[in-house]
């Protein structure tokens, strides 16, 4: 099977870090494709930066429309359902796929995130996705998304200081890393912190794998059918739906 991911930003030393956080967990004859936007914000770090990447990462849908399965690798899940409408495969968010694997491990866990202003958008995807019961807490290091991709920043030691933390003060079973930049601190957090560390990336592609062993596609009815077919108009006037 094929599981195309995207990097809705358009950095692709980050798209690096993800391709080989996937293809290090797929089983034998998934191929990864991995991709990046070729528009909008070299990092996703607030609604705005958000609401930008969405047509980037349409796009990087629409070229590959026969993949099996889709993989949003940002945290923010950004464009998530209107990726659902246009895809016949699953769509899977990282947000998403790592609080549910979390919730499967541990009875409450911990997101580690970014900045600040992102801890706000991963709370909002703690509620959209009825995790209350299990996330005891959103933290944020106020690390910069790029700052992550900087051997010389402290920005590992301060990620573990917050896990840390999450395991003491919230009492949390299981830690979830709030940015696909942070999908290579796996091994490192894990030996330090000895409770499951989740990144969304590979529990994506896992869970892409399951759907699609299962036989599973998006819905086309309802909310998530195909865009509804309809003018465009100014600058978006090539993203205007097709007639199906
Ligand atoms: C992210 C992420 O995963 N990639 C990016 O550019 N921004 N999200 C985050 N909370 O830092």
């Amino acid at each position: 099977m094929r599981i195309r991911i995207i990097n809705p930003n358009t950095t692709p030393s980050m798209t690096a870090t993800i391709a080989e956080a996937a293809r290090a967990v797929v089983a034998p004859g998934t191929e990864i494709v991995a991709v990046t936007s070729q528009a909008g914000a070299v990092s996703i770090e607030g609604h705005y930066d958000e609401a930008m990447s969405i047509v980037g990462l349409a796009d990087a849908i629409n070229q590959d429309p026969d993949a099996d399965a889709y993989v949003i690798a940002c945290f923010g899940d950004p464009g998530l359902l209107a990726a659902r409408e246009i895809a016949r495969g699953p769509v899977l968010g990282i947000a998403e796929a790592a609080m549910h694997a979390a919730s499967f491990v541990a009875t409450g866990f911990s997101v580690v995130t970014t900045l600040e202003r992102t801890r706000v958008i991963a709370e909002h995807l703690v509620r959209n996705y009825g995790m209350e019961r299990h996330c005891r807490r959103v933290r944020a290091t106020d690390i910069p998304v790029l700052e992550l991709e900087n051997p010389a920043s402290q920005a590992r030691a301060q990620i573990l200081a917050e896990c840390e933390k999450a395991i003491s003060e919230d009492k949390s079973g299981a830690i979830v890393l709030g940015c696909a930049g942070m999908a290579d601190l796996v091994r490192y957090l894990e030996e330090r912190l000895r409770v499951p560390v989740i990144d969304g990336v590979a529990a994506a592609v896992k869970f892409a794998e399951a759907l699609v062993g299962l036989g599973l596609r998006t819905s086309k009815t309802g909310d998530l059918a195909y865009p509804l077919h309809k003018p465009y108009k100014g600058m978006l006037s090539g993203y205007a739906p097709r007639a199906r």
